[in-house]
């Protein structure tokens, strides 16, 4: 893999990825960020990047649904393996508001996939990532494997069961060579503050309530991002072909345990903090809530060796500290001031 376009790089776990592979793992190639920045995509996630590594990254504002654009990038700089993270990936939006998602997250992937046919004689690799919410949800035993018949609840979840089956039928029907991951519930630096901890840990500085879905005893598996862009670039260069992995961090919570961490952390990590315990707030539950996920991911483990590195402590501990070192990005995040810079640089 020499030219590798990524999708939805200036996303949370994409800008890691991203990071990670140019900075520290073992691929010697050239990114192709291509992202459409949306309000979840922030430039500034990559910030140093294009200046540390100017012959080997290259970012292009395009949407993963427009042909032509996708079409031109393909051609421009001969792309042989896509590693495709961009979706609409916040599920109360989709509950609010679902358009999006079913344009991005399905006819998204679809073009794309129709960009490795046409590519075909190039194109190594297409990896496409996903979550575990496609199984729906378990009760109170077992775990997610591979096999488990898809369930999805929420039109997130629904609309990136399309996209995977789409990949598997891509696979089936045109040999396209392809690698699918679904992956549980990422936290780490540069998450955008809607998703349960940047939230909780941003609105605890600001001594701001705590906003806790029904009872807080919904179970979520916790994995430090950057454990999954590991993952990932394990499956990319080593998995079969046609497969699918589990990516995991057995590491399943309570979200109120969760909350409580974060303010106990929080309260021993911030010069001067206490707890924020008495923020938290219990509100009306999501409709459609999954109570538990789980996964299963011997297989990942099995065949490509691949563990998680981070407990739940360490690497919370290092998330809070990222948001504590990072009061400008989050002022930016918070204030709109990142999406007033792209106007500024790229739509006018
Ligand atoms: P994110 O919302 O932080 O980032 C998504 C990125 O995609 C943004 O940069 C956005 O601008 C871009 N994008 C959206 N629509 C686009 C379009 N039409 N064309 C081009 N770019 C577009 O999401 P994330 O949390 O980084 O998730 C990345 C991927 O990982 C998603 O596919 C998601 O389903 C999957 N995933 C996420 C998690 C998690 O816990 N966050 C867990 C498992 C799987
Ligand atoms: O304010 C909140 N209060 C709360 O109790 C928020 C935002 C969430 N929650 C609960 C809902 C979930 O049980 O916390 C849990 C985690 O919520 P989110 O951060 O919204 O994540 P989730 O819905 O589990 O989905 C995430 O993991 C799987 C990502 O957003 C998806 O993109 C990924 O596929």
């Amino acid at each position: 893999m020499k030219n590798i376009l990524v999708t939805g790089g200036c996303g949370f776990i994409g800008s890691n990825f991203i990071r990670y592979l140019l900075d520290e793992s073992d691929f010697t190639g050239r990114i192709v960020n291509a992202d459409k920045l949306t309000y979840a995509g922030n430039p500034e996630n990559l910030s140093g990047i294009a200046e540390k590594f100017p012959k080997r990254y290259e970012f292009v504002k395009a949407d993963i649904c427009d042909p032509d654009a996708m079409s031109e990038i393909f051609e421009t700089y001969s792309i042989d393996a896509i590693c495709h993270f961009a979706a609409e990936s916040h599920v109360d939006r989709s509950i609010a508001e679902p358009d999006a998602f079913i344009k991005t997250n399905i006819t998204g992937t679809f073009n794309l996939l129709e960009m490795a046919r046409r590519y075909k004689d190039h194109i190594m690799l297409f990896h496409h990532v996903s979550t575990d919410e496609v199984y729906g949800t378990l009760g109170a035993d077992g775990f997610f494997t591979e096999d488990t018949p898809y369930s999805p609840s929420s039109p997130y979840s629904a609309s990136k069961a399309a996209s995977d089956h789409l990949v598997r039928a891509y696979h089936k029907t045109y040999s396209i060579p392809v690698t699918l991951s679904n992956c549980s519930n990422n936290y780490g630096p540069y998450q955008f503050p809607e998703k349960l901890i940047p939230l909780m840990i941003l609105n605890a500085l600001e001594e701001e309530p705590l906003p806790v879905y029904g009872d807080g005893r919904n179970i979520r598996d916790w994995l430090y991002v950057k454990d999954h862009c590991k993952a990932v670039w394990t499956i990319m260069k080593e998995g079969r072909r046609g497969e699918t992995y589990n990516i995991g961090g057995r590491c399943e919570m309570y979200n109120i345990d969760v909350v409580r961490m974060i303010c106990d952390l929080l309260g021993q990590i911030k010069p001067g903090g206490k707890s924020g315990r008495h923020l938290i707030t219990f509100v009306k539950d999501r409709p459609g809530h999954d109570l538990r996920y789980a996964i299963d991911f011997s297989k990942l483990e099995k065949e490509l060796g691949w563990t998680p590195a981070e407990s739940f402590e360490t690497g919370m501990k290092k998330t809070i500290q990222w948001y504590l070192d990072n009061p400008g990005w989050i002022s930016r995040v918070k204030s709109g001031e990142y999406l007033s810079w792209i106007e500024r640089h790229y739509d006018q």
